[in-house]
This record gives structure tokens, C-alpha cells and sequence, in this order.
């Protein structure tokens, strides 16, 4: 069996998508998602120009070795363009074994070690009680894990809560160029601690909450954040602080229990080596579009298990369905499985394009036996949403200084 042709697609059904067709001599096709959110055009000449030339001819077959190639024998190493390049390809070899196989890329991984994948759904809300409004519908519909986001008083736009914009692309205008947000540490700080306290005197302690700092607090603002939320008993803080410097988690860890975790934007296992390997985390976050693919978070998956880490990998909405497939394989397979984060399945034009199997049942995915990833890729739906430039906003303090995003 051999390689004969790589197809790249972008499309836009509100986000964009980057996403992978490898098709083989024998007419078998796998499919993977290379989605850097703002860098689409990035990763996709990496692929056309440098990554699909060198596999035509290939075997699909030989997973582990393209990667290695792909990884190893470029001068150029890591890096989100490269690593979601391989992610892609990747996913696609798992997706074509599989279809081989006549199995899902579960079964191949080692088989189940769950009946469901955990789910915890989004609350974003206007201010607090709009949150735990929006929390009580998820609670409703049977999830037992829930993100709480809340505007921050006297902020104009607050991370993740879009206020009357139904999306980036509106947030952004016609320019379009990156949208920006206002930061206040201490704004934050007077309405963060209210969130939680409200929400554990209305839901009670049943049910796990997190939170996303996105990054915007220091070590040590980070520290005292999770202390003082340490009484409303948080499933996870989630990118407290950015952890370019590894070392500088010691200070978040080493002032609190409430558990940690981070990786989104990682893209090797290098870049959590010594966060696992010291017990500074308790989830690792990374996504298989970003950090190499399913080969790659299979081996950052059982590194973790060694130190107690958690998986709970990053499940935005930037993610197409193919690499939420992907974590869908890894999470019922996984035997150090924590949580995948989940925003529902899209709107009309991404479910037009995207088609998968799996159902929500009570908070949890189920997944289906389909052969390989199980999501089908709508060429001809896809087209009909092409590219669109979009940026994510950047993040200013109140007197004009740019901020960790
Ligand atoms: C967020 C993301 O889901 C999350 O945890 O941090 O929404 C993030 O902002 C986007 O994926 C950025 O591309
Ligand atoms: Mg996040």
C-alpha cells in the first residue's frame, strides 16, 4: 500500500479548519485536522510545499516511522506549523489503519478502559448569576463537570465571553485585525472568589467546576488564587499562569491544593516534561491538532501516568471534529483519563461538513465502532465556506501595556 495523494482543505464554517485527506494506491483515505488557530495558511504551505512531497509513495502503514521523519529528520524541530503538520498526517495514518483493520483506532490503542468520556461543558456569562444560569441548564442536561467564566465588573470585554457578538468574526469587524481585550488583575481579583462561592451555595458540592486564568496572573498572583479558591473544591485552575519557565510553577505549587492544569498551546512533550516529571500538574491539556497527533499523546499520555498526571485535552471549538475524534480514541483508551473539555458539536455548516458518530449521554460521549477516526469530511459542503483571515484578540492592561493572552 502506498501513499498516492495528500489534499489540504480550509474552510470556514464560523472558524476555520485545516484539515488533511491522505489518500492511499489501494482507495483508502484517512483524515486529519492541522487547525492553528490565526496561522491556518502556515500550516497548510508546510504541508503542500514541504511535508506531502517527501510521503508520496510511502507506506501509510508505517505510522511510527513517517512520524519519526517528520519529527527527527528535519533540521527545523517543533514549533505549532510543524507539530500540527505531523499531528495531521498523523491522525490520518491512525484513521487509515483502522479503516485497514476494520476497527476503531480505540481498539488499536489497547482497547476501552471506560464505558464514556467525561465531559465538562461552558458557562460563560455576563456576571455571576448569568454564568450559574447558563450552569444550571448544563446541570439539567445531566453534565457533572462545568467551566465557570464570568465578565469581570468594570472590564469592557472579558476572555471567552463575547457580549453581544455571536463570534470572533463579529468581535473583529471588517478589517479584520486582532480584537482587544482589557486586562485588570485586580478587577479579576474582586469578583473571581464571589463566582465560586455563589456557585458551590447553589449547585452544592456534587458537581466539579473549573476555571480558565488564560494566563493572565503572575506565579505568585496565581498561588493566591488557588488558595482562596481552595474551599469551593475546583476539579482543576486551569493556565493559571504561563509556564514558558517551567520551574516557576514550584511557586503556584507549593502555595496551594486546589489541582492545576495547563498544555493547550504546548506542542511536545518537551514542553511538559518537567511540569509532569515534578508533580507540578495534575491535568495535562494538550491537543493532538497541536502537540504531534495521536502518536505523540499516546507517549505525553503514559509519561503522564507515571507522575499521576491526568489527560484533559483542550476540546475549544478551533479544534475540528477530526481532532476531537482523535482525543475521543485516546480518552476511552487512556488508563490515566481525567476529563475532555466540551463545547457541543458546531453549528449547521460544520456539522454539513464534519460527520461523526459519537452521542452525549448525561454528560459523557459515547463513542460508536465505526472503522478508523469515524468522522467523514464533506468536500463539496466544505467549499462552500471558504477561508476567512481571522485573529484571536490580544490582551492590554487598563494603561495600555500588552499582556500574556
Ligand atoms: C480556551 C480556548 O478552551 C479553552 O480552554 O483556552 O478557547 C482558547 O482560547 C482557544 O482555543 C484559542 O485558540
Ligand atoms: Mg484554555
Amino acid at each position: 500500500m502506498k501513499i498516492q495523494e495528500i489534499k489540504v482543505f480550509v474552510c470556514s464554517p464560523g472558524r476555520n479548519f485545516v484539515t488533511v485527506k491522505v489518500i492511499t494506491d489501494e482507495g483508502t483515505y484517512g483524515l486529519g485536522d492541522a487547525t492553528v488557530n490565526g496561522r491556518e495558511m502556515a500550516v497548510v504551505a508546510y504541508l503542500e510545499e514541504h511535508v506531502a512531497p517527501c510521503l508520496i509513495g510511502r507506506d501509510p502503514q508505517e505510522i511510527e516511522d513517517i512520524w519519526q521523519y517528520l519529527y527527527k529528520g528535519v533540521y527545523w524541530r517543533k514549533g505549532p506549523i510543524t507539530m500540527a503538520a505531523i499531528a495531521a498526517i498523523d491522525m490520518a495514518l491512525w484513521d487509515i489503519k483502522g479503516k485497514i483493520a476494520n476497527l476503531p483506532v480505540y481498539q488499536l490503542l489497547g482497547g476501552k478502559s471506560r464505558k464514556g468520556v467525561t465531559f465538562y461543558a461552558h458557562a460563560n456569562g455576563e456576571n455571576i448569576d448569568d454564568t450559574l444560569d447558563k450552569a444550571q441548564e448544563h446541570i439539567e442536561n445531566g453534565f457533572k463537570a462545568i467551566r465557570l467564566q464570568s465578565a469581570i465588573p468594570g472590564l469592557k470585554v472579558t476572555y471567552g465571553v463575547l457580549g453581544d457578538k455571536k463570534d470572533y468574526f463579529e468581535l473583529q469587524g471588517s478589517r479584520p485585525l486582532p480584537p482587544e481585550e482589557e486586562w485588570s488583575t485586580a478587577k479579576y481579583f474582586n469578583s473571581i472568589v464571589e463566582l465560586f462561592k455563589k456557585a458551590r451555595e447553589r449547585f452544592g458540592y456534587d458537581v466539579h467546576f473549573t476555571h480558565d486564568v488564560h494566563s493572565r496572573l503572575t506565579p505568585i498572583e496565581a498561588a493566591k488564587l488557588g488558595k482562596l479558591l481552595e474551599p469551593y473544591n475546583l476539579l482543576f485552575l486551569e493556565d493559571a499562569a504561563i509556564a514558558e519557565n517551567q520551574d516557576s510553577y514550584k511557586i503556584v505549587r507549593h502555595h496551594t491544593t486546589t489541582p492545576l492544569a495547563i498544555g493547550e498551546t504546548y506542542n511536545t512533550i518537551w514542553d511538559c516534561k518537567d511540569l509532569i516529571q515534578n508533580q507540578l500538574i495534575d491535568y495535562i491539556r494538550v491537543a493532538a491538532t497541536h502537540a504531534g497527533g495521536i502518536t505523540a499523546l499516546k507517549r505525553i499520555t503514559d509519561f503522564a501516568s507515571v507522575y499521576n498526571v491526568k489527560t484533559a485535552p483542550h476540546g475549544a471549538p478551533d479544534l475540528s471534529p477530526v481532532c476531537f475524534a482523535a482525543h475521543m480514541h485516546l480518552n476511552i483508551w487512556a488508563p490515566n483519563f481525567g476529563i475532555q473539555e466540551f463545547v457541543g458539536f458546531g453549528n449547521e455548516g460544520l456539522n454539513r461538513i464534519f460527520k461523526h458518530k459519537f452521542t452525549v449521554e448525561n454528560g459523557m460521549g459515547m463513542m460508536s465502532e465505526a472503522p478508523g477516526l469515524g468522522v467523514e469530511f464533506d468536500e463539496a459542503a466544505a467549499a462552500e465556506y471558504p477561508y476567512k483571515r481571522s485573529y484571536l484578540p490580544v490582551s492590554r492592561l487598563e494603561d495600555g501595556t500588552l499582556w500574556n493572552w
